[in-house]
């Protein structure tokens, strides 16, 4: 399809949706901004825009008449296919897509596409690393936090894409079509946006639906669901299993350390556990996924072996901890600055009680705490900054602020104000400077606090 001259309506100011429109009005196609936040300011909006800003921008709820004007639309990750002003577009033929069908449509080279509930930041990276010691030209996007819509217009025909794709991405893709796709497992999760197990699955398989037999497919045997799906599955498939040999795949050797390629009755061992950082049984998994993606992309054994072993797994960055009572705790102790810590606010979907405060390094909150307001239901406070960050908060709608005399006090304090469905995120804006020797040291000892706590 060509866009050039149409008119598209991009859905969401997030990430996702900026991203797109801007990738959009570069190709000359004329954005409508839509979001249904009706309090979002149009200043502050436009403001995320350099000199070419949307034509038109709408809050609140969508006229369908509207529809009829509209050549595409492009709806940001967190919006739900089923929405009344979706369904309006697709009964008047509106092409419906997503950022990850977007992008592709402009981007150029090879794709690897990763999805699958857990493991899929850490794989994605991992992968990202092992191309970056291959290709010259390696981009790392999707959930993981940089829009692929973002880099599209960067990639060549010699660059290589690690994407990571989460089923709310593989919603609205059409013709999206990786050269490598891994599926690296499934079990319940988001069924409040696609209500049965059966149809979040089928979000999953799409990330191979357009695939042929020249590509690969990479699944995990252990994994009932995408086991069953290796049989219909249009790629070529690559299973990998941490519980059993397999006659054609990856697996675990006897030493319960090397990772082994089984091809045509030769084993050949790629990688050991014990030279990598990554720790858990989860990880082998992960680590079985990304040697399968690179060995479908041509990598040596050798530098999948180097590659595994200089990886560092992604700790304190938006770490999850542990969930209690329905309580999802995260530690984003490296969020040591306004920007890392927006970043860190950003990657929460639930109602979040937000840890903060520190080492005072004279920055300006204001940015920062826009980026909470409403989305914190409590805003905890702890070290130098308390003070500073309590007075500046005043000017946005916290429905509580309050200062803590240590970390711990503070993480007691977010146990009480978490409900059921709510995240507590550790993510300072501020260094440790002060209360503690690093950011490290903070981090563990918000992971010891947290796994402390009663059930
Ligand atoms: N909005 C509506 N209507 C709705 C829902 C949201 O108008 O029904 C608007 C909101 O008012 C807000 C905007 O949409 O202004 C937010 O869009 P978004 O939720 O898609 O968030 P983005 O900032 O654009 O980030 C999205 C992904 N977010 C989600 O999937 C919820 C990010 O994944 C992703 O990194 C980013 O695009 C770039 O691709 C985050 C995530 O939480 C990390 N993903 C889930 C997960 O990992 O579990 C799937």
């Amino acid at each position: 399809m060509n866009l050039s001259g149409k008119k598209a309506l991009v859905a969401g100011t997030g990430i996702s949706g900026i991203a797109a429109a801007k990738l959009l009005m570069d190709d000359d196609v004329a954005v409508i901004l839509y979001d249904e936040n009706e309090q979002l300011s149009t200043e502050d909006v436009r403001g995320r825009f350099g000199n070419l800003a949307p034509e038109e921008m709408v809050f609140g709820p969508f006229p369908n008449a509207r529809a009829e004007e509209i050549g595409l639309a492009v709806l940001s990750p967190g919006i739900p296919t089923d929405q009344p002003f979706v369904q309006g577009l697709r009964a008047a033929g509106v092409p419906i897509w997503g950022e990850i069908e977007l992008a592709a449509h402009y981007a150029r080279g090879q794709m690897v596409a990763i999805t699958g509930t857990n493991g899929k930041t850490t794989t994605t990276a991992l992968v990202g690393e092992i191309m970056r010691h291959y290709f010259d030209s390696v981009f790392v996007v999707g959930n993981i936090g940089v829009p692929y819509t973002q880099m599209a217009p960067e990639t060549t025909d010699q660059s290589v894409t690690v994407a990571e794709i989460s089923s709310f991405q593989l919603e609205t893709v059409v013709d999206f079509h990786p050269h490598v796709s891994a599926i690296l497992n499934i079990t319940p999760d988001h069924l409040n946006r696609h209500y049965t197990m059966e149809n979040y699955a089928n979000a999953k398989f799409s990330i191979a639906k357009n695939q042929t037999l020249d590509d690969v497919c990479v699944l995990n045997y252990d994994n009932e669901l995408t086991r069953a799906f290796g049989e219909r599955c249009p790629a070529r498939v690559v299973y990998f299993s941490r519980t059993q040999k397999l006659e054609r795949g990856i697996y675990l050797a006897d030493d319960n350390d090397t990772i082994l390629q089984c091809e045509a009755g030769r084993e050949i061992p790629v990688c050991q556990m014990s030279r990598s950082n990554l720790l858990g049984a989860h990880n082998v998994e992960n680590v079985m996924a990304a040697v399968g993606m690179a060995l479908a992309m041509n990598v040596p054994p050798d530098v999948i072996a180097e590659a595994v072993s200089c990886f560092q797994a992604v700790e304190h960055r938006i770490e999850f901890v542990r969930e209690i009572g329905g309580v999802a705790y995260y530690n984003d102790s490296k969020g040591t600055n306004t920007d890392a810590a927006i970043k860190g606010i950003e990657a929460m979907v639930r109602p979040t009680v937000l840890i903060a405060g520190g080492y005072d390094k004279h920055s300006t909150y204001d940015e920062w705490l826009a980026a909470c307001e409403g989305k914190v239901k409590a805003l905890l406070l702890i070290g130098q900054t308390a003070p500073a960050i309590a007075k500046a908060a005043k000017a946005y709608r916290f429905p509580k602020v309050e200062i803590l005399e240590s970390l711990r006090e503070a993480v007691n304090q977010a146990a009480l104000c978490a409900q059921q469905g709510d995240a507590v995120l550790l993510s300072p804006a501020c260094a440790s400077w002060g209360m503690f020797k690093n950011y490290e040291e903070r981090g563990t000892l918000f992971k010891e606090y947290v796994n402390g706590l009663r059930e």
